[in-house]
This record gives structure tokens, C-alpha cells and sequence, in this order.
């Protein structure tokens, strides 16, 4: 694995890759400038350096976490505890100070690489409890300045710089953002470079460059700071990693900006963009697995722990100091957990970090012989964590010293997977039911990097028992080389040395991943500890004594000096390996102490004076136990960078130091040899390793014995659904309006989704004639509120009958009708009795009509001329199969207001071969109803549905007739019986009251004077405005034309809704909403 970063310019971490993708690609078009890079061999950090930070310009960021409550005004932040962070007003400070001391600063020659808190002596900081007054807060800044690398010391309290000199080990400190950008142009300014790119058929607006970083390889490379870009191609795919442009790259010296070298080996194909897609959103491959269920863990309570003053975090039985750190990541200190018996606070370790990266590939080729260390700058993604997280955000300085703010780069939460802590089920004591456990939860502090082609997770988990569990998860995009072949057989003898195919022209190349950790253990105080390796050495058993013949026996030894803590694991010589206070006894006289055990591990089997391994010597061994000392921080030195290795771990511990009884610091180094295979493309599923620190007699006994159990009673109820597999159902185009405009905040809004007619008010308008039959039922001692028939009111079935087929049909006479309900029912009694099953139904239609599973469309509105598609329509209904029912509106179509022509009408009833008629009736009965007669006067059969929702303005009663048409009285007996069948089970009786206003209104001649009459009316009375809507009907809907995204768009901005298709009813409107 190789690590590399993509960075832009205006670097803003809650952007995705696919935008930073997207800004290299217009960068390059504009200017060739490319901020890509590729971060190998520099020093181990976690953060950007660049000059735009969130701090500049409009001032400071807040942390944007989750949870409101968890913002941080950063501007005001104060340190509360001697190990916090520098703050945002400290950075400031810092380099107005640093402007001060050394003209470069301000001019650009001298760049900061990095800057923290130079930590106060551990004495002091031991000492120190909450209340004393804080020691000097003084800043380490490692800087560049006419090509030598300064150590600098500020101190914030004198406001003064106490030291500054020169670093006299060799190497560089961590590039800046700056030193990328620069390396890509300076590479990209070389016409030479370019035609190399563009001779192999790559836009330069495709191209993406990464800078490299370079080991040490001699004298070739001796005393310049040098960087070497390589290429790859993003056309077709934000995965460009998997697209090399192989044999291709330049050497760059960073200081005389000059690229000094290009090498070009000649065309590799360039490997296929096509399967290296990763995002969910544009990907469309086929999951062949069944759905998991969405799982959380939930915390209705809230967290268990407590952050005090940003840093200092309390759980259960610890307490430690949590901070982000520019190059480390993230720093546990003063982790203390409590005495199970005295409930005394007893440290156990002082400080724990990552301390240094090391990735060696196993391709001695020029390019790839120097990727083998890759550390720094990487940005720390914000975290997408368990929902009981809690978020710490990262403050860092940028290379001309102000001040970034990386929001939620630190994560806490509390884990439990119904793991136990302890368990224990006793069988034989029969009078005693005993079965005790105790639930394993775990307090999680994690920090999530990405690191350009990887993203890094580190956890450091605390466990209520006194374990501590380090673990380091790795996933992303894999380094790859690209190679002629694809196919392993075309290969034969000519196999890559540096991996296998695991695509096509793609070598996946070998590689080792070593994390070595710093771990400051300090059981019961920071002195008087030493390094116990407790050995299993098998005895033979003297010959007669017993029929075993070998066992294991335990013999300790401490080890004296850093040599004899040196340790290769082995399975063939087993150890453990304790870090005990042989001052601190237990009443059984055990030293305190704590073992580290190793997890899956992997030791470097590259030669010792190879010159990547002389760098990552500190993956030499796996433990090593070392005087404190506090300038040994980072395994690899102070300064990585093209260092020659002379200020590594190994070189301290070969200085031999007692460390019997002492200040010791334990480092461990986990590693595993990464093989790829055709699974970790185009994305490496997550491979994980970790080691535990296990109290080892720090306890006088299990210190979790007296923990409660997890009781059922103090848990959520959280049981399936049988229903938890029914998926929602698809948006209602008119439900989901009224829903979105219900939920509108804004005051002015307006809803023109519903077809129903309103007053200025917006309220429903009553019919006057509506009113007057409701007194008059009122008033009727006579009507009572007993169950109607199945079949409903009788007059009401004759009387509307006669008026959708006319006073004088033919139908109605001969004792043809049947009827009740409406739509609903005769669409039941269809799926029941009807052989042909497909129903036709206008594109576009009112959203209840598709009312039986097995619907088409057939052509109804042409948007082009936005009028009726007749050609289609009849095209698409002649071709429909024998007896397919059509659904038809009679006038005033829903919702297009787009009507056929008497004449069309005529053509449409001698194909439609059983139509289902929806009738919309109004002020003009006769031309209304026109259509509909059409279809029964030459004694055909059809099913009639009319609404008096609308023309009577009976929304709300739930009023409808079904009629049913047919050619024969016997027939109509027959379909009668079973209409009655399909309500039964449906409803049993209709209601009452709707039925009976519209009875009494078609009964009673005056009323229905009245009311056919409306609109007559309403022009008598003067009434201002266009009433012709209700007589005509049509104009009621408009179909606006509008698209869904358009819609959707003047419901965000303005607050209008209207339907998705672009609907809107004249209705809903009123003079008060127009204005
Ligand atoms: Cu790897």
C-alpha cells in the first residue's frame, strides 16, 4: 500500500473526493496546474499544510458535529489542561511572534512544516491538578529557512522565541502543500513531460500528477530536496488510481524549482476505466444478496461519558486526555484507571500514539524502489461514525503560520456488540439457578484519515476490565502498476516480480504496511518501572516419575538494558511481556503491572542495509522498551524526509541505556505483507490488526465482578415488525404535495394541488342548494339514521342513472341499469367477473385510476402540442386486446382539461370495446353527459362512474354512483346480485347523508333548478370573474407544462406546489393567494 492525498487549493474537508476530482480536472483545464500528489517517504502527519485555511478571511469555523450542543467556538477557545492542543488565538500568537523573529516568515523564504505544543516537562505536567495555574505554554515549529531545518522554540507567556537551531540529524521536515502544488507544476511546465502524456492518447485536462516522495538512495540525491511526480489518467472515472500511466515520471528539485530528470520507459497500455466505479450513486452492478435491515445503537439515556474541557474524557473506570495532533493523528494521555477496591486513580500510562508509518513496495524499479515509507500530511476525513458519537475537532497552523480548524476529527463512543465480559452457567448445584454474565461495552476513541489512495482507522478501545485494545483498520485504493498483460496465461514466464494481475493490465504490487507505536506506559507513576519477559520453557519430566513426559514451566526475566528489550516474536518461543512497578505490590506480593499482547503480526524481511529498511529500522523488531527520553517521539527521527537514518529507534536503543526500575517507554510495531488479490479491486475491503494492553496482577482481583448486568427491563423495546419487510410505498404525486406544503413553514405559501372549489377564504364552498336539503332533512322528523340496504338508496341509484343517461334513455327504461357505489366497486367487480383482466387507462390520468394490478396506458396528451394525442390514442386502443377495459373521462379530463370532440368521441366508441366511464357532470347536464350517452344509445354495454364530490361540492360526504349498462334486463338482474356480493365485504351499507342531499336536491324541481342553474345564477348576481369553468369544467386543471424538477424547484424557492406532473387547480387559487 501506498498512500497518496488529492488535494485542492481551497482544501474543505466535508467536500467528496468526486468534487475535489472535479476541481483537478477544471484546474487542469485552466492552467495545467495539478494538486494531486502522492505522499511517500515524508514524515509521519495527519493534517494539510496550506495557506487557505478555515481561519482565514471571514473568520473562524465552528465544528460542524452532529449534535448542535457539541459546537466549539474555536476563536475563544482557552487551554484548560497542560497537554491540550495549541489553541487558535496560541497559533496566532505564535507567528506573529515568528514574523518577529525572522524576516523569512513574512516574506514567504522560511515555511513553517509544522507547529505544536512543545509539551511540558512530564514532571510538571504529573504533578499539575485542576485549579494550579497552567506551566509555560511554549510551540515546537519546525521550519524551513534558506534550505536548513530549524527546531524553534516559542514561548507564548514571554511572548518571546527561546530557541532556534538547526536540526543536526539529516533529512527534511514534512513538505507543505505548497512543496506538492509546486512539484506538480514545476513537472507539468516541462514540454517534454507533457508530450510524453499526450503521446499516449491522455487529454492534459484528464491528467492527474502525484507527487511521490523520494527515499535516500546516496550521494546521487544528497543535499537537494527532491520530489518525483507520476501520472495518472481520470478520464471516465474519479478512481484514477486504478488508471497509471505507466514508465512515466519526472524528478523535481524543490528548491530550484527545476525538474532535474524525465523518465519515460516507453507506452504500458494505460488499464481500462470500465469496472473501477465505487461510488453507490453512479454504480449500478447488481447485488446478488439479500437486504440487511438498518442497525444502530442507540443510547436513549445518552452517553455514559463525559468530555471536561474539550479534552479530558471520563468513562466508567478511566480517565485520559484526548487530542488531535498534526503528525501523530491522535494522542491518548494520562490514561488512569480506577482500583477496583479503593477506588484510587492509578495511571497506567503516560502517553500512546502512533509514532511512524512504514510501507515498503517490493518493486526495486526506479520509481517504485523509493515508495516504501508513506507518512504525512494526510487529511483527516470527517467522520461518519456511530450516531451516539461524540466529535473533537483538530487545530493545526498552516505554512505561513495561521491558524486551521479540521472539525471532527476525533471521534468517542461507546461500543457494545453483545460481547461478555464475563460469563459463568453452574449445573451443579441443583437448589441454585445460577447463570451470571456481564455485557462486554467498550469506550472507542477513534480517529479516521483519509490518505489520498487509503483511509486509515485507528481505534484505541478502553475496557471496563483495565484493557486497553490499539486497533488499525486499512482501507481504500490500491498502488497499482500497469502491465501489457491481461490474462495471467498471456503472462508465462514473464510474470511481473512486483505482484499479481488482479485486473486487466493491472499489477496489484507487494507490499508491507509496519505501524510502530509509541507507548509511554507508566504503571503507578512515571518511575520505578521495568520490562519483565515472563518465558514458557518446557521441562522434561525425570524418567518413572509420571506417565507425562514434557510440560511448560514460567521463569521472568528483566531485562537491564534497551538491548535486552529488542524482541522478535516467535510462536516456537513463547514469551510474555509484562511492563511491571516492582514498587507497587499486591497483597499477595505480584508487582503491578500490564502485559502487551501482540495481535497478528508481521516482521520486514528486508535486508538490514537496504537503504528503505536503514529508514524504517524501527520495524526491526516488534517491542522494544527504551528509556524515556523526551526528545524520542517519532520512531523514524524528527525530520523523515529523505533522512539517511541516523535518528531512528534503533540507533536509540542501541545506545544500550539501564532500563531497570526506570522511566521506560514501550514501543510496538504491527505490521502485515499485503499480497493483492482481484478482490481488493477497484476498492480494498478493510483489513484490520491490533494488539491489547491486559492488566497483569494491577488488580487485587476481576475488577468487574460487581458491574450490573444488562436487565431486560432497562432496555428499549426493540422487536421486529412482521411488517419491517413492507418497503415504502412510491411518492403520491398529490399526497406528498399536500404533505410538503403542510410541512412549509413559511407563511406565504400556496397549495395547487387540490381540485376543489374554495371561497376568498380558502375554505370549501357550500352549494346554497346544498344547504337548503340539508335544512330540509333536518327538519324531516321522518328520516332517521337506520343502516341503508346494501344496494344504498334506490331514488338515489334511479334518479342519478337518469341523470347521467338523460330522462329518456332507453336503458333506464328497459329496466337495463344496475347500480351502486362508484368507481371502487366497479372496479372490484371487474377483477372479479370480468375474463379480460388489462385495463386502459389515459397517459396522463387522475393517480386512483390505475385501479387494477394488470394496467396500460394508452396515448392521451401530446406535450408537444399540448393537446390530445388522437392518432395515438386510437392506434393504441385498436390494438388493444378483445375486451380489455378502457377507462375513459367523460369531459373536463384530469388532469390535462383536454377533451375529445363529439366527433372523436364517435370514433372512440367503436373501438373502445368495454368502456369504463368516468363522468364528470356539471352546471350543463346534457353536453356533459353527451359522451356518455354516445355509448349507450345503441343499446352497448359500459360501466358509468360519477363523482358529486365536484358538482355539488360534496367533497367531504363521500358521494358516488356506479351504473352499469347492459344489454339486457336479465343480464342487469343477474350482475345486481353480484355488485351486492363485492360491496358486502367492502363497506356493507353506504352512508346515508351524501345519498340524501343529492336525493333530495334531483328530487325536489326547485332545487335542482337551483343547482343545475348555478352558474346562471352567478352571472344574475354580477359575480366578478370567469365562471364559465362551471359549465365547461375544462380550465379548472391547467396542465402548466412545468417538469418535475421545475416543480420541484417553485416549491423550494417560492413555496408553490402544485402536482408533479405540473397540474395545478384553478380552484385553489383566490384573490389573497394571487397577490
Ligand atoms: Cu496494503
Amino acid at each position: 500500500m501506498r498512500i497518496g492525498v488529492v488535494w485542492k487549493r481551497q482544501w474543505n474537508p466535508h467536500e467528496s473526493l468526486r468534487d475535489g476530482f472535479n476541481f483537478i480536472k477544471a484546474r487542469a483545464r485552466l492552467s495545467a496546474l495539478f494538486f494531486g500528489f502522492l505522499l511517500l517517504l515524508a514524515t509521519y502527519s495527519w493534517i494539510p499544510g496550506l495557506h487557505s485555511g478555515y481561519l482565514s478571511g471571514t473568520g473562524v469555523r465552528k465544528t460542524l458535529g452532529p449534535d448542535p450542543k457539541l459546537r466549539v467556538d474555536h476563536s475563544s477557545a482557552k487551554p484548560h489542561h497542560p497537554l491540550d492542543p495549541l489553541t487558535v488565538q496560541e497559533i496566532e500568537r505564535v507567528r506573529a511572534i515568528l514574523l518577529d523573529h525572522e524576516q523569512g516568515f513574512g516574506s514567504g523564504s522560511a515555511t513553517i512544516h509544522s507547529m505544536a505544543l512543545d509539551e511540558p516537562d512530564k514532571k510538571r505536567v504529573v504533578k499539575w491538578k485542576k485549579g494550579n495555574r497552567l506551566p509555560s505554554r511554549r510551540a515546537e515549529v519546525l521550519a524551513l529557512s534558506s534550505g536548513q531545518s530549524h527546531v524553534i522554540i516559542v514561548d507564548l507567556d514571554s511572548g518571546r522565541v527561546v530557541s532556534d537551531v538547526v536540526n543536526p540529524t539529516s533529512g527534511y521536515p514534512i513538505l507543505t502543500m505548497d512543496d506538492l502544488i509546486v512539484a506538480s507544476q514545476v513537472a507539468l511546465k516541462s514540454i517534454e513531460f507533457n508530450r510524453s502524456v499526450e503521446a499516449r492518447g491522455v487529454k492534459l485536462s484528464d491528467l492527474v500528477a502525484l507527487p511521490t516522495f523520494t527515499g535516500w538512495f546516496g550521494p546521487e540525491e544528497e543535499g537537494r530536496r527532491i520530489l518525483k511526480v507520476q501520472c495518472f489518467t481520470s478520464q471516465d472515472t474519479p478512481n484514477y488510481f486504478m488508471r497509471p500511466i505507466e514508465g512515466l515520471y519526472a524528478t523535481v528539485d524543490m528548491d530550484k524549482l527545476e525538474v532535474i530528470k524525465i523518465v519515460d520507459k516507453g507506452m504500458v497500455p494505460i488499464p481500462k476505466a470500465a469496472g473501477t466505479e465505487y461510488r453507490y450513486n453512479v454504480q449500478n452492478k447488481p447485488v446478488h444478496m439479500d437486504r440487511i435491515n438498518p442497525i444502530s445503537i442507540e443510547q436513549p439515556e445518552g452517553p455514559s461519558f463525559l468530555v471536561e474541557d474539550g479534552h479530558l474524557v471520563k468513562w466508567a473506570n478511566w480517565v485520559f486526555h484526548v487530542k488531535a495532533d498534526h503528525r501523530a493523528g491522535m494522542i491518548i494521555s494520562q490514561a488512569t484507571v480506577r482500583d477496583s477496591e479503593t477506588g484510587e486513580p492509578r495511571i497506567v500510562m503516560y502517553k500512546g500514539f502512533p509514532s511512524e508509518l512504514f510501507v515498503p513496495y517490493m518493486d526495486p524499479g526506479e520509481l517504485w524502489r523509493d515508495r516504501f515509507r508513506t507518512c504525512g500530511n494526510a487529511a483527516c476525513a470527517p467522520q461518519r461514525l456511530p450516531r451516539n458519537a461524540y466529535y473533537i475537532d483538530g487545530v493545526f497552523a498552516s505554512p505561513d503560520g495561521k491558524a486551521i480548524v479540521q472539525p471532527n476529527m476525533i471521534c468517542l463512543f461507546e461500543r457494545y456488540a453483545g460481547d461478555v465480559s464475563w460469563r459463568h452457567s453452574e449445573i451443579l448445584i441443583p437448589s441454585a439457578d445460577i447463570r451470571e454474565s456481564r455485557p462486554k461495552v467498550t469506550l472507542v476513541a477513534r480517529m479516521a484519515t483519509s490518505v489520498g489512495n487509503y483511509d486509515y482507522t485507528f481505534d484505541w478501545e478502553f475496557q471496563t476490565d483495565g484493557l486497553i485494545r490499539v486497533t488499525v483498520a486499512a482501507s481504500g485504493m490500491l498502488m497499482v502498476k500497469g502491465t501489457p498483460y491481461e490474462n495471467v496465461d498471456d503472462l508465462g514466464d514473464k510474470e511481473d516480480d512486483s505482484g499479481p494481475l488482479i485486473s486487466e493490465n493491472v499489477i496489484g504490487v507487494v507490499h508491507d504496511h509496519f505501524i510502530t507505536f509509541h507507548l509511554d506506559m507508566d504503571i503507578d507513576g512515571p518511575m520505578n518501572n521495568s520490562f519483565v519477559k515472563v518465558h514458557l520453557e518446557k521441562q522434561r519430566v525425570p524418567t518413572g516419575k509420571s506417565p507425562r513426559k514434557s510440560y511448560l514451566k514460567v521463569k521472568k526475566y528483566v531485562a537491564k538494558t534497551e538491548k535486552d528489550a529488542q524482541i522478535k516474536l516467535s510462536l516456537y518461543d513463547p514469551y510474555e511481556f509484562h511492563i511491571v512497578n516492582p514498587n507497587r505490590k499486591s497483597r499477595l506480593g505480584n508487582p503491578a503491572g500490564y502485559r502487551i499482547i501482540p495481535g497478528g503480526n508481521a516482521v520486514s524481511l528486508l535486508d538490514h542495509d537496504d537503504p528503505p529498511q536503514i529508514r524504517g529500522a524501527f520495524s526491526n523488531n516488534q517491542i522494544w522498551v527504551t528509556r524515556y527520553n523526551r526528545s524520542e517521539q517519532f520512531a523514524g527521527g524528527v525530520l523523515v524526509y529523505q533522512s539517511h537514518g541516523d535518528d531512528t529507534l534503533q540507533v536509540w536503543s542501541d545506545r544500550d541505556r539501564s532500563i531497570e526500575n526506570n522511566d521506560i517507554v514501550l514501543w510496538y510495531t504491527l505490521g502485515f505483507h499485503h499480497i493483492p488479490c482481484q478482490e481488493d479491486y477497484p476498492v480494498m475491503p478493510t483489513v484490520a490488526a491490533s494488539f491489547e494492553l491486559k492488566p497483569a496482577n494491577f488488580f487485587e482481583s476481576n475488577p468487574v465482578i460487581g458491574v450490573a448486568p444488562i436487565f431486560e427491563k432497562d432496555l428499549p423495546v426493540c422487536r421486529p415488525s412482521i411488517l419491517s419487510n413492507v418497503l415504502p410505498a412510491p411518492e403520491d404525486p398529490v399526497l406528498s404535495v399536500i404533505f410538503a406544503c403542510r410541512d412549509d413553514p413559511c407563511p406565504v405559501k400556496l397549495n395547487l394541488s387540490a381540485g376543489a372549489y374554495r371561497t376568498e377564504e380558502g375554505k370549501p364552498l357550500v352549494l346554497e342548494v346544498v344547504r337548503k336539503a340539508e335544512q330540509q332533512l333536518g327538519n324531516d322528523l321522518s328520516c332517521d339514521k337506520g343502516y341503508l340496504p346494501i344496494d344504498g338508496l334506490a331514488d338515489f341509484n334511479k334518479l342519478s342513472a337518469k341523470l347521467t343517461l338523460g330522462d329518456d334513455s332507453h336503458a333506464v327504461e328497459e329496466n337495463r341499469v344496475t347500480g351502486t357505489g362508484s368507481l371502487r366497486v366497479g372496479a372490484e367487480f371487474l377483477a372479479k367477473h370480468h375474463q379480460q383482466r388489462v385495463v386502459f387507462v389515459p397517459d396522463p390520468t387522475w393517480g386512483n385510476h390505475p385501479f387494477i394490478s394488470h394496467w396500460r396506458y394508452f396515448r392521451y396528451y401530446d406535450p408537444q402540442t399540448r393537446g390530445l394525442d388522437f392518432e395515438g390514442m386510437l392506434e393504441d386502443l385498436g390494438a388493444a386486446p378483445s375486451g380489455a377495459i378502457v377507462v375513459l373521462q367523460s369531459c373536463a379530463h384530469n388532469p390535462t382539461g383536454i377533451d375529445p370532440t363529439l366527433e372523436q368521441w364517435e370514433k372512440i366508441r367503436q373501438i373502445a370495446y368495454y368502456p369504463f366511464l368516468i363522468m364528470h357532470i356539471s352546471g350543463n347536464l346534457d353536453s356533459d353527459a353527451q359522451s356518455v350517452r354516445m355509448f349507450v344509445a345503441d343499446g352497448g354495454e359500459c360501466l358509468i362512474a360519477q363523482s358529486f364530490a365536484k358538482n355539488m361540492g360534496l367533497y367531504g360526504e363521500r358521494i358516488g354512483a356506479l351504473t352499469i349498462v347492459r344489454t339486457s334486463q336479465d343480464v342487469a338482474r343477474k350482475v345486481h346480485s353480484q355488485v351486492l356480493l363485492v360491496v358486502r365485504p367492502m363497506y356493507l351499507s353506504p352512508p346515508i347523508h351524501g345519498a340524501s342531499i343529492v336525493t333530495t336536491i334531483l328530487k325536489n324541481s326547485d332545487m335542482y333548478k337551483d343547482w343545475t342553474q348555478l352558474y346562471e345564477a352567478i352571472q344574475a348576481r354580477g359575480t366578478p370573474g370567469d365562471w364559465t369553468h362551471i359549465i365547461k369544467q375544462i380550465g379548472m386543471f391547467s396542465f402548466t407544462g412545468l417538469n418535475e424538477k421545475q416543480v420541484r424547484w417553485m416549491a423550494k424557492e417560492y413555496h408553490i406546489y402544485m402536482t408533479y406532473d405540473g397540474r395545478i387547480s384553478i380552484a385553489s387559487l383566490s384573490s389573497a393567494s394571487t397577490r
